[in-house]
């Protein structure tokens, strides 16, 4: 078995090798037509833009193109306008993101003429949980762009030509901040070898409006520092902060500020001192403030205590509205848990007035499937950020109540956890990388379809591959019924199917182990944690299953606004799809479609087995329109993705089965597996 690993392995890191193609992600070079650029400015930033207009321009050729730098009202700061052979914008960098969108238009069929385009979100950042011994927490496709551990001061060439292709992709899609280093943040850091590196890598990213920005630990006064406290009320700390923020500004003079992991998972916090969250935040956001750098103070705390663990977060956070200084913003994950392939969103949009929140997502497939599944995320984010918190009245969506479009945020911000790695491809899985654009668009837009955003991806990535092998071919075919359609149906389905093979109806936390790859509902070791094992959440015993948060029981259902708290706490109006994630129900519960419980799993499982198998196949037909390497990379995965998920399938049902004693219907396919059989090698598919 291990040898097989080691074969597949070593055959997927050739694939990867040999698949160069997918290091141009969707900016893959272009025949460009001549084309004259004018623009009476000069700045790195607009040097940039006039090199990729003149490399990408596809429109008429020889066209004049001009770049205009001017006040209008009509643009907010790095917005831009389109017009026919023109691009408006009030700063460099919107001229910039005016020439990506131009070329993206010219390649999709977009329309241009008269286009005025806003960012929803100032902030669009990415946090890197790189580690600064160059491996990542979380991450799938190799180790850290930004830190190693041999000959870890020395940037190189190499290490400047990787950081300029990684600051123009994010310039593209209008990403313009990275974090560069892990929430659980090491001391080290803010030390002087690796703020000179710091410096490096922003001098690379800067023309390309990208501004860095660090992970702390709060205990750093004491680790670096020499200090004996780290409490933020202590004068001596308050000052050595104020030193270290001078002297990251006198490195970094745009340094975009700080993010911050405190009082959670094991991290040092103010907590440990009797002072709370704001203390802590405040005091750095005053050493930030001169340099207008921001905090981003991450709400993701939860302790083990008896507590429901969804209701954690808000009930910290709330009683602390109004008391954080207004370059504070609160980072709240999606859902109150953490990243699960489906939650409710966290109660906390929109509840916290007085204070700038900003949504946290995940683009690493921590909790779906890593870069072996073929999971496009924009969905399960359309859904969060399109979810109406009825914070002030209807259609008080959660993008609503952070993109200042409600609450007057001094500043605005969403932040996606980024899947970036060595890998020749960058995110691991070719399909990987359509997340990164995804979040990349949605902060630019956070009204945009997933189907737009998908059918802009399929068209930039993939057509150029399409159309040249099918001109040599002589091929009739037409590229959008049979290529774009289809790939684009599988993409806006992928989410769902994992959902149906992992964790249906509201189901969560029920993946095997610290890997959080494979199934393992019974995951509960001694000594571990409660709220770390799976047990925890589903709570199925031969009463039924699923954590019941009505006012009947851990009364998370309240922290919604209503009619929210009514709608899910009541069975006849909860939404089907987090009925388990609210309720405790008897296995022969009836379901609106007259299905028992039981049966409903065992179909949900079922059906997202099916589903990865079609998706094989009609990937199996789309071999004349993709580069071969890739064409067998995503091949591989799917092949990997559905083995995965029958074992999902097998290892819930059978699992839930000593509970519910009910058969499995029969007109799904019977499992393969035997539980104790799964249970015994588990350690084999948790990749880890
Ligand atoms: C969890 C991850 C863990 C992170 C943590 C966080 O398992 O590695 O450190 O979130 O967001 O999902 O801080």
């Amino acid at each position: 078995m291990k040898k097989i690993i080691i074969l597949a392995l070593a055959f997927i890191t050739a694939l990867q090798l040999k698949a160069q193609e997918g290091h141009q992600l969707w900016l893959r070079s272009k025949e460009s037509l001549p084309v004259t650029v004018i623009c009476t400015m000069h700045s790195p930033t607009l040097t940039i833009a006039e090199q990729e207009l003149r490399n990408g321009w596809q429109g008429e050729s020889g066209a004049t193109v001009k770049l205009t730098i001017k006040k209008n009202k009509a643009l907010k700061s790095d917005g831009f306008r389109l017009d026919k052979n023109m691009i408006e914008a009030t700063t460099d960098l919107g001229i910039l993101y005016g020439v990506y969108s131009l070329l993206r238009r010219q390649q999709t069929g977009e329309k241009m003429i008269g286009t005025i385009s806003n960012p929803s979100y100032q902030i669009r950042i990415l946090n890197h949980w790189d580690n600064l011994d160059g491996t990542i927490e979380r991450g799938y496709a190799g180790h850290s762009i930004f830190w190693r551990k041999t000959n870890p001061f020395v940037v190189t060439l190499k290490d400047k030509a990787l950081w300029k292709a990684y600051a123009r992709a994010n310039a593209s899609i209008g990403i313009n901040g990275a974090v560069l280093d892990n929430v659980n943040a090491s001391p080290k850091i803010l030390s002087e070898n690796y703020l000179n590196r710091v410096k490096s890598i922003a001098d690379v990213l800067r023309p390309y409006g990208v501004r860095v920005y660090l992970s702390v630990n709060f205990a750093s006064p004491i680790s670096l520092g020499g200090l004996k406290t780290a409490d933020p009320l202590d004068s001596s700390v308050i000052m050595w902060w104020k030193n270290k923020v001078k002297e990251i500004y006198s490195l970094i003079p745009d340094f975009g500020g700080l993010l911050v992991k405190a009082s959670s998972e094991g991290q040092p916090g103010p907590q440990q001192y009797g002072r709370t969250h704001a203390d802590g935040a405040n005091m750095l956001a005053d050493a930030l403030k001169p340099y207008k750098g921001v905090v981003m103070w991450r709400a993701f705390v939860y302790t083990a205590n008896d507590d429901d663990r969804a209701k954690q977060a808000y009930n910290e956070f709330m009683p602390l509205d109004g008391k954080f200084r207004d370059n504070v913003i609160i980072q709240v994950k999606n859902g109150p848990i953490d990243f699960q392939p489906r939650e409710p969103f966290s109660p906390l949009f929109g509840a916290m007035k007085k204070t700038s929140i900003m949504p946290e997502l995940q683009i690493t497939q921590e909790y779906l499937g890593h870069a072996v599944y073929l999971v496009f995320l924009s969905t399960m984010w359309e859904e969060c950020l399109k979810s109406d918190t009825y914070q002030q009245g209807e259609g008080s969506t959660v993008a609503r109540c952070t993109d200042g479009s409600i609450y007057p945020q001094k500043y605005t911000a969403i932040a996606g956890v980024s899947n970036i790695g060595l890998d020749s491809n960058w995110c691991g899985h070719p399909f990987a990388q359509a997340n990164w654009y995804a979040f990349g668009r949605l902060a630019w837009n956070d009204t945009l379809s997933s189907s737009q955003i998908a059918d802009e991806w399929l068209k930039m990535t993939f057509y150029k591959d399409a159309s040249k092998k099918l001109r040599e071919r002589n091929y009739k075919i037409d590229w959008t019924k049979n290529f774009l359609k289809p790939v684009k149906q599988i993409m806006l389905e992928s989410r769902e199917t994992a959902v149906n093979f992992m964790m249906p109806l509201g189901l969560h936390h029920i993946m095997s182990a610290n890997g959080h790859y494979g199934p393992g509902p019974w995951w509960a070791p001694k000594g571990v944690r409660p709220d770390w094992t799976p047990p925890y959440y589903h709570q199925a015993s031969s009463n039924g299953i699923g954590f019941d948060r009505t006012a009947k029981g851990s009364d998370a259902v309240s922290q919604y606004h209503q009619p929210l708290a009514t709608e899910f706490n009541n069975l006849a109006t909860c939404p089907e799809i987090f009925l388990l994630w609210f309720h405790h129900l008897p296995w022969n519960y009836k379901m609106k479609n007259g299905r028992t419980l039981w049966n409903a799993l065992c179909y949900h499982y079922d059906k997202g087995v099916k589903q990865v198998h079609r998706f094989q196949q009609e990937w199996d037909n789309l071999k004349p329109f993709v580069d071969s390497a890739q064409f067998k990379l995503v091949q591989l995965k799917l092949s990997q993705q559905y083995d995965n998920a029958v074992l999902w399938k097998d290892a819930c049902l059978l699992y839930f089965q000593q509970f519910s004693k009910m058969p499995i219907p029969k007109d799904i396919t019977p499992p393969v597996h035997k539980l104790k059989d799964i249970i015994a090698n588990e350690f084999k598919h948790r990749n880890d």
